[in-house]
């Protein structure tokens, strides 16, 4: 088979899977299926019945597949995902799958099969519980971006990697569609009629644009850790007693309250959707404890393994300054609130929704839904710089559904 790019069939995926060594032989009658059901990539799932081995193959197509071909996308980002998962799977081995190849003519990764996960989103709107979800996410964050920051890892190396990570078309399409455009009547935005209101006053409310300005330029120029950069609950794989986080194809040197918010605001999604997901109202209460609950340790158990890591791991002298480490988690805690704002208006408003509030029946529980998330996404975005605790992420969650 050519190794010229092409984007795969299902038949071709198979051919290729054939020559992987020491997994399927020549022989093996494999099964594949497309089964990516993201905005960007080819996914197939192939299969071997008679052994039950299976993998994924990941394709990066040359154009944003939730747009079409009229939006073209470098496949430079399969490199940048494959090597990205690499250095996450070495830092936390459990919490990312494992890369077996990565086949750069065809912009083509080589995969652990993860079906035997769910993705959490679909998960959360089936309103299931993941104990281990808080911890697992919280060590994941705290590894990852301590030892690629300049606190974890030597000042100069650290410039070398940042310079195999430099992501312009992915990161445009961040600073677009997040931080621009929601702001503003564009194009790409995408809103049902009964949120024109809404949509203007985002546009009009200089005091917000304000507050966005400054979360766009920390994303632009403050390139603090290496970010996965898409870390929402789609990009998560879960089942009771595992958490993977797959997806790091938006990865680039960040600033490291922008993959925590994306967490916390996927969480704030699922809890403005409860609106349309329970018709009881002391289930749905029970179930929004819970992602506050998670919210809660999410960040906790972020904090302490940053801190613990800080301590015993910390290359930097001067970091070791009293007082510092204080500081510097305080401006990554208001940095997390901020950014979590501002991903929660972009999934209502702007370019590429999520399911737990779209896929909402009942149009009136929807627009509940969609305005609760706006309400708490901007005062997220307003309180940014002046917070001082995640309780106060909580409590404008609480408050806005007494
Ligand atoms: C054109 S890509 C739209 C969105 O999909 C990805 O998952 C990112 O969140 C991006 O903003
Ligand atoms: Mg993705």
């Amino acid at each position: 088979m050519s190794t010229q790019y092409h984007p795969f069939t299902e038949l071709e995926a198979i051919a290729y899977s054939r020559n992987i060594p020491e997994l399927f032989t020549p022989e093996a009658e494999l099964i594949s299926r497309e089964i990516g059901d993201g905005n960007l990539n080819l996914v197939f799932h192939i299969s071997d019945p008679a052994t039950g081995k299976s993998i994924i193959l990941k394709q990066a197509l040359p154009y944003a597949k939730v747009v079409g071909e009229s939006w073209p996308l470098t496949l430079d980002r399969a490199r940048i995902e494959s090597e990205v998962l690499k250095i996450q799977g070495s830092l936390c081995p459990d919490l990312v799958p494992h890369v077996y190849a990565y086949e750069p003519e065809l912009a083509l990764t080589v995969m652990e099969d993860l079906s035997d996960h769910v993705i959490m989103r679909a998960g959360l709107i089936q309103r299931n519980r993941y104990p281990r979800f808080a911890g697992d996410i919280g060590k994941f964050l705290a590894h990852t971006l301590f030892y690629t920051s300049d606190l974890g890892m030597n000042q100069q190396d650290k410039k070398i990697q940042l310079g195999r990570f430099i992501n312009p078309e992915l990161c445009k399409i961040t600073e677009d569609l997040i931080f621009d455009d929601p702001y503003r009547n564009a194009d790409t935005n995408s809103f049902e009629a009964h949120l024109q209101d809404e949509a203007e006053l985002l546009w009009n409310d200089n005091a917000l644009h304000l507050e966005v300005a400054v979360l766009r330029n920390k994303f632009l120029t403050q390139a603090q850790a290496l970010l996965h950069g898409d870390l929402h609950t789609g990009s998560i794989f879960i089942k009771a007693d595992s958490t993977k986080v797959i997806d790091p194809e938006f990865a680039y040197y960040g600033p490291m309250g922008f993959d925590i918010g994306a967490v916390l605001a996927n969480l704030l999604l699922s809890f403005a959707a409860q609106e349309g997901w329970s018709t009881d109202v002391e289930s749905r209460k029970d179930y929004r404890s819970y992602l506050l609950e998670t919210i809660q340790a999410v960040w906790t158990n972020f904090a302490s393994e940053f801190r613990a890591l800080w301590n015993e791991h910390g290359v930097d002298r001067i970091s070791k300054t009293p007082g510092y480490q204080n500081l510097y988690l305080q401006q990554v805690l208001q940095d997390t609130i901020g950014f979590a704002g501002t991903k929660i208006v972009r999934r209502i408003v702007g370019l590429a929704h999520v399911a737990d509030i779209d896929k909402i029946e009942d149009t009136v529980a929807r627009e509940r839904a969609q305005r609760l998330a706006l309400q708490i996404g901007k005062s997220l975005i307003n309180i940014n710089r002046q917070a001082r605790s995640i309780d106060e992420l909580l409590e404008i969650a609480t408050k806005s559904v007494l």
